[in-house]
């Protein structure tokens, strides 16, 4: 079948589908000029590899390099719009009865798009708290009420721990309230649409099977066959900034034909 074909098989799944949960990984700001996890680095950073700096002990080994990386990254990010597939996923909030979106991405671009319920799986890294979260979990820090700079982690204002970016690192718990309703909603929803993830990172890549096993339609939207593929009814072969558009376009023909 041609892509045209499964986008118009997809919209149909989407108008018999009554909760529709959207999932999604770092491919889908890849055309905001956001480099996917996998991808190598650029600059000062290529000779790193991420899974190496997004943990706990990269941190406390070096804390201020880990910084730098995650300053670095933040920059990227505030300067990076949402791309045409962020704007769809919001848009489709309008198509259907009920919509959830869950995000392994930490580069708040859904909620900068118009998406209101976004199920931060992995945190943001707009948001900074105490390492040790000593006024409960999480003890969020405004940077901008405290002393810093882009080259040295901060201090706590209240207890001169370490700050750090309020992100979930290899080898860390997701929040247990984050991942409680994505287990939840994927279990419930009869559509899962799984846009832009390699299906590789644990525990957000066993949500599509869980949604599958639970009797949902899974899609998937990838320029590229990821581990989800061989689990999707329809797989949509692209990139989700050009193919999410157009399958909004047929869900929104399909509800008004
Ligand atoms: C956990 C925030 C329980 C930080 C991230 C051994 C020791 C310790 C742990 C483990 C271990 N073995 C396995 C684990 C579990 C581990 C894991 O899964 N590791 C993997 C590497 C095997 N998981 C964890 O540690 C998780 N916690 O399990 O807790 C526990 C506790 C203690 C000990 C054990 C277990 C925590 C995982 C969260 C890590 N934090 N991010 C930061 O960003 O700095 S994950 C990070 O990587 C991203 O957030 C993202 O989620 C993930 C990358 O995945 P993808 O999003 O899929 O990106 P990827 O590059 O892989 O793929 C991009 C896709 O986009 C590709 O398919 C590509 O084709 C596609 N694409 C490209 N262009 C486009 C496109 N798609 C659409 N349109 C395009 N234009
Ligand atoms: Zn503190």
């Amino acid at each position: 079948m041609t892509l045209a074909q499964n986008i118009q098989k997809a919209a149909e799944a989407f108008n018999r589908a009554e909760f529709i949960v959207v999932s999604t990984g770092s491919g889908i700001s890849r055309e905001s000029g956001i480099h996917t996890f996998r991808e190598a680095q650029t600059g000062l950073w290529e000779k790193y590899d991420p899974e190496e700096l997004a943990t706990p002990q990269a941190y406390y080994r070096n804390p201020d390099f880990v910084w730098k990386w995650y300053q670095y990254r933040f920059g990227l990010v505030s300067d990076a719009e949402p791309n045409p597939g962020h704007y769809a996923v919001a848009e489709l909030e309008s198509l259907v009865s009920r919509l959830v979106l869950l995000t392994q991405n930490i580069d708040n671009l859904h909620a900068r798009a118009g998406s209101t319920d976004v199920v931060e799986l992995h945190g943001n890294i707009s948001r900074f708290k105490c390492s040790v979260n000593c006024q409960g979990d999480p003890t969020v820090i405004d940077l901008n009420t405290i002393d810093h700079d882009e080259d040295h982690a901060p201090h706590c204002p209240y207890c001169d721990a370490l700050v750090r970016p309020d992100v979930v690192w290899f080898g860390e718990n997701l929040p247990a309230a984050a991942i409680d309703r994505a287990f939840a909603v994927s279990a419930q929803c009869d559509l899962m649409l799984v846009v832009g993830t390699s299906g590789i990172v644990q525990p957000a890549a066993s949500l599509p099977m869980l949604a599958r096993r639970s009797g949902a339609v899974v899609i998937e939207v990838n320029p590229n066959p990821s581990q989800i593929t061989p689990l999707a009814h329809i797989f949509l072969q692209g990139p989700s900034g050009e193919v999410l558009p157009r399958l909004v376009d047929a869900v929104r023909e399909a509800r008004s034909g």
